[in-house]
């Protein structure tokens, strides 16, 4: 674990660094404004980019509407894991005063930027998976998340439903409202959707990186009868997946969130609840280079807005799931996509 947490502490370093140092008096937010077209953007990852699809997504994003747009360009600066650095990290790359836009992702973002433009008010903030309104500069979308976790504890059960006998389970990183208030309720609600009486076993790794202890979490579930487990851990995901691989009597299966997850280990990856953040990200970034972004509003987006799913055209998924479980899980995207389903955003 200090293995980890050393070599984030060290990129992250060398990114402030090298944002730091790349800074050119003449290529300040101030002189841009005179010079018109010239944009420079930050991309704040409050963690680390590798393993977390969600950090990959924005990256991916934020770099295609840069590279299509003449004059910008983007720079990823890495906040490491230590979460109490955020703020400190965010208000030097704000009075660096060289970024006409720095744009991030997580709930716990809007909080440590509304507190950031307290100090410099001019600074703009685009924000993913967050949410906050009514601040001049801050512009947050968030994603429907009750959707995207029913869908997958809609498969959970199905599974299980299948096998006929087991449990389902969910690792989370850590604790935080979006998590216990909206993806694990709805995780519950979509499978108790299918079976009323299937119970989740919710468990928390206690960060975003160590797949070690994630392993070992995830071993102890399966020991326990957990056969399909949800995992939303970000880079520690990994050891949920060998923990998977390794059980005894064909393993169990794990659900990907965020990402399509088929291909990371088939045929033990079931499903995938995806968010579109390159989308949003790409979306987003674009209409702030066309002065169109409307900062002080907070959005929302789900399934029938085209930002929240479940990859079911994946041969990988056909290859790991029967097609008795496919056909009751696409009966039930199917009402979802059109509406006749409808989950708001809290269960
Ligand atoms: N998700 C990740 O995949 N990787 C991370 O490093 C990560 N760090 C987070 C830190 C905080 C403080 C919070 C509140 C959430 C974090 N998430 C992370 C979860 C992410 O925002 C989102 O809820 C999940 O990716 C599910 O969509």
């Amino acid at each position: 674990m200090n293995f980890f947490r050393k070599t984030a502490a060290l990129v992250t370093a060398a990114t402030l660094a090298f944002g730091a140092c790349a800074g050119k008096k003449e290529n300040t937010a101030a002189s841009r404004n005179t010079d018109s077209q010239k944009k420079l953007i930050a991309v704040f990852i409050p963690g680390a980019a590798s393993g977390s699809p969600i950090y990959e997504m924005l990256i991916n994003g934020v770099k295609r509407a840069v590279s299509e747009h003449p004059n910008t360009s983007v720079q990823i600066i890495e906040g490491g894991y230590n979460q109490a650095e955020w703020e400190g990290k965010l208000t030097a790359i704000a009075a660096s005063d060289k970024y006409d836009l720095i744009v991030s992702s997580n709930p716990s973002l809007p909080e440590l930027a509304r507190s950031v433009s307290r100090k410099f008010p001019k600074q703009h903030f685009l924000l993913l998976d967050g949410e906050l309104s009514g601040v001049p500069n801050i512009y947050t979308l968030r994603y429907n998340q009750r959707e995207q976790a029913y869908m997958a504890g809609y498969l959970a059960a199905l599974l299980i439903e299948e096998y006929g006998s087991g449990g389902i389970g969910l690792i989370a990183g850590q604790e935080y409202p979006a998590m216990t208030q909206t993806i694990l309720p709805g995780y519950r609600e979509g499978a108790a959707a299918v079976n009323h009486d299937i119970a989740v076993d919710f468990r928390i790794a206690g960060n975003w990186y160590d797949a070690a202890k994630c392993a070992e979490l995830a071993a102890g579930m399966i020991k326990d009868g957990i056969r399909v487990l949800l995992c939303i851990a970000g880079g520690a995901n990994e050891g949920a997946v060998q923990a998977a691989v390794e059980a005894p009597s064909g393993g169990a299966r794990i659900i990907w969130f965020d990402t399509n997850g088929y291909a990371v280990r088939p045929p033990y990856i079931v499903g995938s609840s995806v968010v579109f953040q390159d989308k949003a990200a790409y979306n987003k970034t674009k209409l702030f280079l066309e002065g169109k972004l409307p900062f002080g509003a907070a959005e929302l987006v789900g399934v029938r807005d085209g930002y929240v799913d479940f990859i079911e055209d994946d041969p990988l998924y056909a290859a790991a799931v029967s097609a008795g479980v496919r056909e009751k899980q696409h009966e039930m995207l199917t009402r979802l996509r059109s509406g006749s389903l409808i989950l708001g955003e809290r269960p």
